[in-house]
């Protein structure tokens, strides 16, 4: 009977501390999950929730969160919740919601409130969007702000209401350059046979193939493994996300091709919109554009670091002037191709608000 009872309460005691023990690696692992850098919460994304007080509204951006835009978007939400006590912003980086195309379908749907997209893979909803892909088109950051910010970009922003969205501001994401692991890329024959990653975009596509590359479709998620696997030899990007994506643990050689300026643009949920108060649109409203102009100076000034760090970690290649310019002349013939399909009055008056800006 003694022996028994014994036996009994030392079985209990290994229970109880066993129990105890799974307790604290349980809180231990919530501990570290719960501290996510943007001060969200660290259960999977819910939908839209309307408490009584406070309204959460969540971002989903496809870049992590040492990029410009994450910083951006960490402004967006200083601004608005500095402004108003009911609303709250979550910041998402990394896709860890959804890549680019399926964030702006869950806007649609109503389920996420705002993505700060690039505008390529948004031709598959607003063909005008193509306008931007066309190769070589917009020169500088000077003219990409005044052409957006001025009564073309107005136009392209109000594009998006048809499709159940709200177009708030043009970020930065920038003007995009080639790397692969294969060899330097200085001229077009260089280019020949290369598989190179581009956005979603047909425009993206035909150029690369133009120029002789083997181009394939990827989302911006997929993108880091299938360079790690060898799927893709190469792919295109501005300087602050080759490097802060680490791309060049799985990319051996750049050049500054500089062939495309692309935007980001901020876009808002027309169901979940409509839902706000003016007060709080108003408010939405200036801090996107307000942080977008803080986006765009850090992606400059990161822009330049990231050159000057890329050359340290992988072989940069300078493409001449003489070299740009068959690069150039390769692929001009792709807007004529693509202007009936952009819109040619879109492209007409695109093209002439570059040259307005550009003298
Ligand atoms: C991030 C993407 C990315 C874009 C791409 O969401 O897909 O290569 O340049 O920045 O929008």
């Amino acid at each position: 009977m003694k022996k028994s009872l014994t036996l009994l309460i030392s079985m209990m005691m290994v229970v109880a501390l066993f129990l105890a023990g799974c307790g604290s690696s349980t809180s231990s692992s919530q501990g570290n999950e719960g501290s996510s850098s943007n001060g969200g919460s660290s259960e999977a994304p819910s939908s839209e929730s309307a408490g009584e007080e406070v309204r959460t509204l969540r971002i989903s951006i496809g870049v992590n969160d040492k990029h410009p835009e994450y910083e951006g978007a960490m402004k967006f939400k200083e601004l608005v919740e500095s402004q108003t006590d009911d609303l709250k912003i979550e910041v998402y980086h990394s896709g860890q919601i959804a890549d680019d195309r399926s964030a702006v379908e869950m806007l649609q749907f109503g389920t996420l409130a705002i993505t700060i997209p690039s505008t390529s893979p948004m031709v598959n909803f607003i063909p005008e969007f193509g306008v931007f892909d066309l190769p070589f088109s917009i020169p500088n950051e000077e003219v990409a702000d005044k052409v957006l910010d001025g009564p073309f970009g107005d136009k392209m922003l109000k594009l998006v209401e048809d499709q159940g969205l709200v177009g708030l501001a043009w970020w930065e994401n920038g003007f995009r350059n080639l790397t692969n692991s294969k060899r330097p890329v200085a001229s077009i024959e260089d280019v020949e046979g290369l598989k190179i990653r581009t956005m979603e975009n047909q425009i993206h596509l035909d150029a690369w193939k133009a120029l002789g590359a083997n181009p394939t479709p990827m989302a911006f998620t997929e993108l880091f493994t299938a360079m790690q696997q060898g799927t893709v030899d190469g792919q295109e990007n501005p300087y602050p996300t080759i490097l802060l994506s680490n791309f060049y643990e799985v990319q051996d050689h750049v050049s500054n091709t500089n062939h495309v300026y692309t935007p980001f643009i901020f876009l808002f949920s027309q169901k979940i919109w409509d839902e706000l108060t003016p007060e709080q649109q108003e408010i939405i409203r200036e801090a996107a554009v307000e942080a977008g102009k803080f986006n765009r100076q850090r992606n400059r000034e990161v822009a330049q670091e990231a050159l000057e760090e890329l050359k340290e970690k992988m072989t940069f290649t300078e493409v001449s002037p003489e070299e740009y310019k068959r690069f150039q002349e390769t692929v001009a013939p792709i807007v004529d191709k693509y202007k009936d399909e952009i819109g040619a009055e879109i492209v007409d008056e695109y093209f002439a608000e570059i040259e307005k800006y550009s003298n």
